[in-house]
């Protein structure tokens, strides 16, 4: 899985595309449009995105020793009230199921048990909000590859969309699938040592150190593997840029 799309091939083609070499399909195809880009935004923004993910290609997000980890992370925001999450809650979230279907060769649905045989993963990095504040935490769980990988995820596909359940207020987000590969890109439900707390996720959250908070989707259920994201929300790719942010968040 990890061996495609090979991410030297895609930095060495956008390389060309920077240089004028090639066409919009070719951007496109090489992930340096947003799937916003005709948005409020516009071409400012696939600039920025495209010129950032040419810089920053395959780069790792910094990680820090343990004693850098903040002793009170801020968790922003109330936790679901609804009943559903509650009742979740209650039973420990032994039903809480996480779906991996699209374009897949084996559509998958694993609990949080399930998630925790595969090989655990960690990470120290730093949390940033696009609203000022940032906090360093320790995240514990699965390489978002690893769970492509399990459900047999079509590579080739143009991204991975994430949702949370239908709560009070659903959300939604995608990357392409060079991020959503990334060796960072991960799926957790542990941090800093313990359980992920509900106020920054739990049970399940989508974790991803190189993208700004807002898509790090709290209360994870679902993932699909798409060419197409014009048939989620309003078509921009994410709750988010639905409203008045943009899609791509690479910080
Ligand atoms: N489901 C869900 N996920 C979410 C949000 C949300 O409101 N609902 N807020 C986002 C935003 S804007 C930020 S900055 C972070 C906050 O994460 P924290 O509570 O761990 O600080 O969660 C992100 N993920
Ligand atoms: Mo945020």
């Amino acid at each position: 899985m990890k061996s495609v799309p090979s991410r030297r091939n895609l930095i060495t083609s956008g390389v060309a595309v920077a240089a004028g070499a090639s066409v919009a399909g070719a951007a496109s195809q090489f992930g340096l449009i947003p799937p916003d880009c005709g948005g409020i935004f516009g071409p400012g923004e696939t600039l920025t995105s495209a010129a950032h993910r040419l810089l920053t290609g395959d780069s790792l997000a910094r990680e820090f020793p343990r004693e850098k980890i903040s002793p009170k992370p801020f968790a922003k925001g109330e936790p679901p009230s609804d009943e559903l999450f509650r009742s979740h809650q209650a039973s420990g979230f032994s039903d809480w199921k996480l779906s991996v279907d699209g374009m897949v060769a084996r559509p998958v649905s694993l609990s949080i048990a399930e998630l925790k045989r595969l090989p655990v993963r960690r990470q120290i990095t730093l949390f940033v909000c696009e609203e000022g504040w940032s906090y360093i935490a320790e995240w514990i769980g699965v390489e978002l590859a690893d769970v492509l990988e399990l459900a047999g995820a079509d590579s080739k596909a143009k991204y991975v969309v994430y949702a949370t359940p239908k709560l009070q207020r659903p959300r939604y987000d995608s990357v392409d699938m060079a991020e959503a590969l990334h060796p960072q890109a991960f799926v957790t439900y542990g941090m800093n040592a313990g359980e992920l707390p509900i106020g920054h996720g739990g049970p399940l959250r989508m974790r991803l150190p190189r993208q700004l908070g807002y898509k790090n989707l709290k209360y994870l259920t679902a993932i699909t593997v798409t060419d197409e994201l014009s048939k989620y929300g309003k078509g921009r790719g994410s709750s988010s840029a639905d409203g008045k942010y943009s899609w791509y968040a690479g910080i």
